[in-house]
């Protein structure tokens, strides 16, 4: 079988994506688990959580200064979240084009917030949007020892 030459790095990136309250509450966790499963995507950590106020402040540090800051952090304290970290070949990429535009007017059908969304504030998930800051966003909600070291058996598939 010939198979192009990936390197472990390549393999291995990382990204942080959130159900947000709304997707929650909205039975929309499977769904959404599904899209990234399906697509051949590593789960490597999940919890289910009320995020607090400090910590979603500062999940979105770098908005602190727009008009919304303050409704957004208050939207994503409004009820439990799921937190997870997806592993594969161009993940941060991939997961955004899975996500769709940050506004769901824009998100083609076919994209999650394209199919299950309206407004711009009530936009069901999270994706980090560059390799670094998948980085900054894993370390800021989980701690090393919650992320599982395993072998995924469709691994050589993908
Ligand atoms: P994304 O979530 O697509 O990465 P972002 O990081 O620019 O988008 O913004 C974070 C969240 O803030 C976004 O998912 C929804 C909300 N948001 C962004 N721009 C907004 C706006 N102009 N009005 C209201 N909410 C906004
Ligand atoms: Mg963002």
């Amino acid at each position: 079988m010939v198979r192009p030459a990936l390197t472990m790095a390549s393999i291995a990136e990382r990204t942080f994506i959130a159900i947000k309250p709304d997707g929650v509450q909205r039975g929309l966790v499977g769904e959404i688990i599904k899209r990234f499963e399906q697509k051949g995507f590593k789960l490597v950590a999940m919890k289910f959580m009320h995020a607090s106020e400090d910590l979603l402040r500062e999940h979105y540090i770098d908005l602190k200064d727009r008009p919304f800051y303050p409704g957004l952090v208050e939207y994503m304290h409004s009820g439990p979240v799921v937190a997870m970290v997806w592993e594969g070949l161009n993940v941060v990429k991939a997961g955004r084009v899975m996500l769709g535009e940050t506004n769901p007017a824009d998100s083609k059908p076919g994209t999650i917030r394209g199919d299950f969304c309206i407004q711009m504030s009530r936009n069901i998930i999270h994706g980090s949007n560059s390799v670094e800051n998948a980085e900054i966003e894993i370390n800021l909600w989980f701690t090393p020892d919650e992320l599982v070291d395993y072998t995924c058996c469709e691994h050589e598939w993908i």
